[in-house]
């Protein structure tokens, strides 16, 4: 099936939320990073009224001060940003849960079997109206295209790059185009004689495999408008479980403690490698005649590691009354998680 992809990317990000809270530098030449021109740092970004004289990311701020002395210097308000960011991400997730975030004002959304162009117009026209800031909206039928069709006419742009004639349209663009080639990649190909799309696309497969390894066959499909990756939805998991049904029910308290140690295991290592930590955690229990029961516990502080689980897990059996009843399955959740550097509210019990 076609993909529809979307590839939305703020303009100006850091610069243009400072330019909407401050009506006076509308307009005007602004420098976010750092904030003292005469310091060591970096530009974060300019306006694109900043980026006439040449400034732009990454380059030094005494530089950008001899560029442009009257330019505004300010410093970099990442709690702000974040905020505005989450405002864009809730946005498109009115669209779909399809959303991978690339960076906080940049993202790809899945629409596919909707009507992509009205979705993206839409998204343009709530990020106006509701922040009163602009992106620029690239839409096409895989990641690589819609990015390009993002850069395509920034600020404010509004691409569409169809699948007809996508060789012919790719060719004369310079390789630097091509998504991942950074100024390393772009000066070996130069040296190589390659400086088109099109000089990349009369090479054969084997050729830029041996030049260039795994990243060689991405340039040949690249450079052919082919990407097969999937816009990766990282959307939070709200629980993680485990859970196993006996093939002759149950009665053994040890065989149901033994289920728990494994379970609380495995979980402690889920949560661990995403750097998580959960406050509820809930036993399962489902009685030979299907009647299921459930107790949860949640704590005022965050577990995150196994030997935790297994104790809390011993706590919720005990919980459960046993007596005859023969056992058809016992699960194990957590839940209630607290993401890496996210404050949790202290609760009293
Ligand atoms: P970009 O999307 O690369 O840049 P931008 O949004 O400022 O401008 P445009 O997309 O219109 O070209 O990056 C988004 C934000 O990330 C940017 O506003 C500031 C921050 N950033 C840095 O802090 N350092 C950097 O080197 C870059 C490239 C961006
Ligand atoms: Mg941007």
């Amino acid at each position: 099936m076609v993909r529809s992809i979307i590839h939305v990317d703020m303009d100006a990000f850091y610069a243009a939320i400072e330019e909407r809270d401050n009506p006076k530098l509308r307009g005007k030449p602004i420098v976010v990073g750092g904030g003292n021109p005469h310091s060591r740092g970096v530009v974060s970004t300019a306006s694109y009224a900043a980026r006439e004289y040449g400034i732009h990311s990454a380059m030094p701020l005494r530089q950008a001060y001899l560029r442009c002395p009257q330019a505004t210097f300010l410093p970099v308000n990442m709690d702000k940003y974040k905020g505005v960011s989450r405002q864009i991400h809730r946005i498109f997730r009115r669209f779909t849960p399809t959303v991978e975030p690339v960076s906080l004002d940049e993202a790809f959304l899945d629409v596919t079997g909707a009507d992509a162009v009205s979705i993206g117009k839409n998204i343009k026209y709530l990020i106006t109206k509701k922040l009163r800031l602009t992106a620029s909206i690239g839409i096409s039928y895989n990641k690589f295209l819609a990015k390009l069709a993002s850069e395509w006419e920034k600020p404010d742009g509004f691409t569409v790059i169809p699948s007809q004639n996508i060789r012919d349209f790719l060719s004369p663009l310079s390789v630097r185009r091509i998504w991942g080639v950074g100024p390393r990649t772009e000066a070996q190909l130069n040296d190589m004689g390659i400086f088109t799309i099109g000089d990349l696309q009369q090479l054969d497969r084997g050729f830029l495999q041996n030049a260039f390894g795994k990243w060689g066959e991405d340039l040949y499909d690249l450079s052919r408008g082919i990407d097969h990756r999937p816009v990766k939805s990282s959307r939070r998991p709200k629980s993680f479980g485990e859970e196993q049904t006996f093939y002759t029910d149950e009665g053994d308290p040890e065989v149901l403690r033994a289920c728990l140690a494994e379970f609380a295991q495995s979980l402690g290592e889920r949560l661990q490698s995403r750097g998580l930590a959960g406050r509820t955690i809930t036993l399962k229990i489902r009685y030979a005649d299907f009647v299921t029961n459930t107790k949860s516990l949640t704590l005022v502080n965050p577990i995150a590691g196994p030997g935790e689980l297994y104790k809390c897990s011993l706590l919720l059996l005990q919980r459960i009354k046993l007596d005859q009843r023969k056992i058809r399955l016992i699960g194990l959740s957590v839940s209630n998680f607290i993401y890496p550097g996210e404050p949790y509210q202290l609760t009293l019990w």
